[in-house]
């Protein structure tokens, strides 16, 4: 087998070449392919070495799939020490994206170069890591205390230019990087220049209570999250301790995340969400169809939000509304959105006027015939989604992709309304659409496969992260939301109150606990929904005769500034003693005897609903994979990633 690494001498300068697809992980070859070609220069007439990568990005990590495994030899501190002790200059060429590992191959070389469209990151942090080979003790000496907190605490890359301004990179290489980096090197030997050790450099002054702060404002951000603690520990350390030392404090508490249970789970996030990417049984090169036209039914709220998602991703929306009047505040819902992510720094003023430029707005279907892709956005009436289908199936192209934006009706009764049930898909949003990642792609009984590759691969386009669903009341999140619901009502009628409830669960770790969810969805949503249900459909009515009571008595949720608590104009919520009557009195009607109940009991008690509700869906080939239900989880419904979703910590609990 042929080693990954490549090293030959072009001229006076040794080529350290890496190709190890797709993304140049440093795998245990690659190490010591690395190690083998530093051997190797050191006894040839190289003046200067340079590190490279073919394909489509720099080495974007350590092998994430080695770990939990045992480690091989050689490690990758021994690497990078051994490349910044070269004795001759080592220069680094980034291109696509310098991850974790590899940002800390770079850093170890002596001078940094990169193209414009280069990025660099730590997102270590994501895995529930730090970087682990000397980043975050050789960051700090580079770009100073506050930069390296920023990049290592956030896991968020940063362009070549950033990095530059910092002094993460030396120089920016316009147009070939193997041609402009040989260029370089040999000017930097011209100019006499030599091995620039960043283990021999100090941190510059900072403030020393910047660690303090960064440790007040992660407990709150990452709150629950053991590894931004740790960089900040080992940043710290780096202003005290000289590079060997502070070294062995990063490794310590590297080798202690590895082992922890946080990163063993966020490491199943990471694989679980390209998994969810992949459909089994669909072949790899089924064909796709072309998207470069979209038209969007309905301009609320979710309307808005997805013409964004195909917008930003440079795909030209059509939004369709019923009248002038209606097509004009979903219009202004999409002005406000981008003003709002251009005033939160998220958009440049350019690219926000570029996306917005790229919505139009009409209340003529016609103008939807030649959509390549149409999603349908109304509200969550059948009949209307099934009047809306059957007027696409006359005005669309054959070939077109009719898909609906339905968060639990039934899609084959949807596609059932035309004469091309093969071209219906669903395709979940999730509010805010043009924010949340997390897309619901549901395959029909008769969706045609090319029609399922294509959304999937679609959903990458726009930045979303598809999972499919079976058909199904509610699909995977919203019907696993059901048994979720009921228990927090039944926990509530046996003695614990709503904020005890949800501050069990955002202790656990969830973004926000069930009844302020609840309330943010809007209690009337729910209860319109069960008026359409018979008695015996709507079931136990211990879990819904308090929401039911609360809608009738005007109490509506967020929005009506009352709900299960009572909101002030800043949304924040508080309790009401009005709610608490109501359970006490719903719960003696009921029969439900009352009694203190644990933080550990609520937790078990709503994971535990999840997790059940989860395998009847796998049971029943609703869901592919359990990992499918943790990604919808996590990035649908605010479960935390480092407990690995609902099925993950129900199997490691
Ligand atoms: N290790 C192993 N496999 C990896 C990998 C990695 N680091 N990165 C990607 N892959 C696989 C991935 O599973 C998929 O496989 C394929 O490559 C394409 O990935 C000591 C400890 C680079 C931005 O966290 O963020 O270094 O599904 O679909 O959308 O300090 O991959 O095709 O079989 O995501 O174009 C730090 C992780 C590691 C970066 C490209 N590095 N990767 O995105 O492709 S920890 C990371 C990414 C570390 C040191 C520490 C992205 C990407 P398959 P993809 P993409």
């Amino acid at each position: 087998m042929s080693s990954p690494v490549n090293y030959t001498l072009t001229g006076n300068i040794g080529v350290i070449s890496i190709d190890n697809p797709p993304v140049n992980a440093l795998s245990q070859a690659v190490r010591q392919g690395i190690m083998e070609a530093l051997n190797e220069s050191e006894r040839d007439a190289s003046e200067a070495l340079l590190i490279i990568c073919e394909g489509r990005t720099f080495i974007a990590g350590a092998d994430i799939s080695e770990f939990g495994k045992p480690l091989l030899d050689p490690w990758l501190p021994t690497v990078v020490n051994q490349i910044e002790a070269s004795a001759k200059p080592v220069v680094a060429a980034i291109h696509g994206t310098a991850l974790g590992g590899g940002f800390e191959v770079a850093l170890s070389a002596h001078y940094r170069c990169a193209l414009p469209t280069a990025k660099v990151g730590f997102p270590e942090v994501k895995l529930g890591l730090l970087p682990g080979a000397g980043g975050t003790q050789r960051t700090p000496r580079l770009a100073g205390v506050q930069a390296a907190l920023d990049l290592m605490t956030s896991g968020a890359p940063v362009s070549a230019t950033q990095a530059a301004e910092v002094g993460l990179v030396d120089r920016i290489i316009e147009g070939d990087l193997l041609e402009g980096a040989l260029a370089w090197s040999a000017e930097l030997l011209a100019d006499g220049a030599g091995p620039r050790r960043t283990a021999e450099m100090t941190v510059a002054t900072h403030d020393p209570a910047i660690f303090d702060a960064y440790r007040a404002t992660l407990a709150k951000r990452a709150r629950g999250q053991i590894a931004p603690q740790y960089i900040v520990e080992c940043v710290e350390a780096a202003t005290r301790l000289p590079l060997v030392e502070g070294l062995q404090v990063e490794r310590d508490r590297f080798a202690e995340l590895m082992a922890g249970e946080q990163s063993i789970a966020l490491r199943h996030i990471f694989f679980a969400e390209r998994q969810a990417a992949k459909v089994d049984g669909l072949p790899k090169e089924t064909p796709l169809r072309p998207v470069e036209s979209v038209g969007v039914i309905g301009g609320g709220t979710m309307g808005g939000g997805i013409a964004m998602s195909f917008a930003n991703a440079g795909i030209p929306v059509t939004l369709i509304e019923i009248n002038d009047e209606a097509l004009e505040r979903g219009l202004s819902i999409v002005e406000r959105n981008y003003a709002g992510s251009v005033k939160r720094g998220k958009l440049s003023e350019d690219k926000a006027a570029q996306c917005r430029a790229l919505i139009s707005g009409s209340t003529d279907y016609s103008s939807l015939a030649d959509a390549d892709l149409v999603i349908e956005a109304v509200f969550e009436d059948p009949e209307l989604k099934k009047k809306i289908f059957t007027k696409l199936d006359d005005v669309c192209k054959q070939g077109a992709i009719l898909a609906t934006n339905t968060s639990y009706q039934d899609v084959d009764a949807i596609a059932a309304v035309t004469k091309r049930p093969e071209d219906v898909i669903g395709m979940h949003f999730f509010s805010p659409a043009h924010i949340m990642k997390l897309l619901e792609v549901v395959r029909g009984e008769k969706t045609a496969d090319d029609v399922l590759a294509t959304c999937m691969k679609l959903a990458k386009r726009i930045r979303k992260v598809p999972v499919v669903s079976g058909v199904c009341y509610g699909f995977i999140g919203n019907r696993m939301l059901q048994p979720y619901g009921k228990q927090s009502q039944l926990l509530l009628l046996e003695g614990a109150t709503p904020e005890q409830v949800d501050g069990a669960m955002e202790e656990f770790g969830m973004a926000m606990g069930p009844l302020r969810v609840f309330d943010l969805a809007g209690l009337d949503v729910g209860y319109k929904a069960r008026q359409a249900l018979s008695e015996e459909e709507k079931g136990d009515p211990a879990s819904y005769r308090v929401p039911d009571l609360l809608v009738e008595a005007g109490r509506l949720g967020q929005k009506s500034g009352a709900g299960f608590y009572n909101y002030d104009e800043n949304r924040r919520p508080t309790p009401d003693p009005v709610v608490q009557a109501v359970i006490e009195e719903t719960a003696v009607e009921l029969g439900i005897e009352r009694r203190e109940i644990p933080d550990q009991e609520i937790v078990d008690r709503l994971v535990g609903a999840l997790v059940d509700e989860g395998r009847k869906i796998l049971d029943e080939g609703i869901a592919q994979r359990a990992g499918d239900i943790d990604v919808v989880y996590v990035y649908g419904y605010g479960f935390p990633a480092y407990r690995g979703g609902p099925m993950f910590f129900g199997e490691n609990a």
